[in-house]
């Protein structure tokens, strides 16, 4: 819907009178400041946002601390439950990490030509990556980002930090000529059973084509300024940018250049999409489930930017038992657009000391501002104030609309592909 269309139709109710409580939320629903600025007939007075209630959680922290992420991890034990000497054995403190990178001796059988590399480097020769080793390529490579991690199976995002590393491609580079290669594979920390194994993998050209400009995959040893902890899958972790998070693999140990061509990721078996990337889509914070008549309700959630970009957040607002008379259900749905979260101009108050926002990815080197906002696979903050609403049960749904123009959950409604769906919240006006 051009935001135009939906001007007149507030405009043309705002005229006729406002009958039934959606024309009055469409009336006062929270409009952006650019929509505003640009299209808002002078006759339409918008009244300014109220005070926010209390308990609203807009807008979100733009950071998530680092141990207040929502945690996905699988296996028995859990990295972050061992310590003292277990960790030592496990190779998971900062003097004992170590990398190891080989050609892949187990293909399928049906893989003929195996894959050969001519450095591997292992711990049986001494030769493994360490920490130092890798903050010392870092020295020249480091790269930083601003990510959203979001599994592929939970719809809110788990959290957002500032992830840095070294590129994967510089660290591969070191194992010399290589034969055979058409994917890499990598897992993380698991106990002795083959089947804890958490696993995954990209293209050989995803690991070492970065193209100029682009988000690499990287490995991680710092998150918000400070080095990774154990609960957030340090020393050192990978970082696929554009993926969900079962392509972020934590307690990185292994790396494998392979000659098979499929994707053997641990979530492939579970029948998820192993390439797919984030999808853009809108997520609902909770509602009380019961708002006294008079006050406003305040609608908010998080956005995430996914490969398609996003445009633009809206929602549409059901009464679920309408006054008798009124032509409730055969309205058409009414998408309004939400207001979002203002682009950050002082990064200095949002990114740990001593990081200038002219040295993340995606930012303009020049000017220090980001070059998309939202920030490509990153999230942001929503709103919108429903007002006058009479009393009586209501729905409320979200939505992102991509720089396509394709309204969550297109284009890829397979969930499978990533959670998407349009969520719903109900409250009660009394
Ligand atoms: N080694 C290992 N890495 C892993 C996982 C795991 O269980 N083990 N879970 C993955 C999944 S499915 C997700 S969604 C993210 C979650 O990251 P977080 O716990 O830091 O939020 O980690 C990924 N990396
Ligand atoms: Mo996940």
């Amino acid at each position: 819907m051009k935001s135009s269309t939906r001007f007149d139709a507030v405009t043309r109710r705002h005229f006729i009178g406002a009958t039934s409580s959606l024309a009055a939320s469409a009336l006062t629903g929270e409009l952006s400041s650019r929509a505003q600025a640009a299209d808002a007939p002078e006759a339409l007075s918008i009244k300014p946002t109220p005070a926010k209630p209390v308990g609203s959680r807009f807008p979100h922290p733009f950071l998530t601390p680092a141990s207040k992420f929502r945690d996905v991890s699988r296996g028995d034990p859990k990295p972050h439950t061992i310590a003292g000497d277990g960790l030592v054995q496990a190779r998971l403190t900062p003097e004992t990490w170590r990398l190891e990178i080989t050609a892949d001796e187990t293909p399928d059988p049906a893989i003929k030509d195996r894959a050969s590399i001519r450095k591997p480097l292992t711990i049986a020769d001494g030769t493994a990556m360490d920490l130092p080793a890798l903050l010392e390529l870092g020295r020249k490579h480091e790269v930083k980002f601003l990510k959203a991690m979001q599994c592929l199976n939970i719809p809110t995002p788990l959290g957002q930090g500032l992830w840095e590393g070294v590129p994967l491609h510089e660290v591969l580079r070191l194992c010399g000529a290589m034969r055979n290669v058409r994917r890499i594979y990598y897992w993380g920390f698991h106990n002795n059973d083959r089947k804890q194994r958490f696993q995954s993998s990209l293209s050989y050209t995803q690991a070492m084509e970065t193209p100029p400009g682009e988000l690499p995959a990287f490995l991680a040893y710092r998150l918000n300024g400070e080095p990774i902890p154990l609960i957030r899958g340090g020393p050192v972790r990978m970082i696929i940018p554009w993926a969900h998070g079962f392509k972020s693999i934590k307690w990185i140990q292994r790396v494998v250049f392979t000659n098979d061509y499929k994707a053997n990721d641990t979530y492939a078996e579970q029948n998820n999409d192993p390439e797919s990337h984030l999808k853009t889509a809108a997520y609902l914070d909770d509602i009380p489930a019961k708002i006294p008549s008079g006050q406003p309700v305040w609608v908010s959630g998080l956005v995430i930017s996914g490969l398609s970009g996003m445009k633009r957040v809206e929602y549409t607002l059901r009464s679920e038992n309408p006054k008798p008379g009124l032509p409730a259900g055969d309205e058409p749905e009414e998408w309004l657009e939400c207001r979002l979260e203002d682009p950050v101009t002082d990064w200095s108050r949002v990114l740990p000391p001593g990081v200038s926002s002219r040295q993340v990815l995606g930012f303009d080197p020049n000017s220090g501002q980001p070059t998309t906002w939202p920030l490509r696979y990153s999230t942001i903050s929503w709103s919108a104030v429903l007002k006058g609403l009479a009393p009586g049960k209501y729905s409320v749904r979200a939505r992102a609309v991509d720089l396509n123009g394709f309204a969550q959950p297109e284009p890829r409604p397979n969930q499978k592909s990533g959670t998407n769906a349009l969520e719903v919240r109900e409250f009660v006006v009394s």
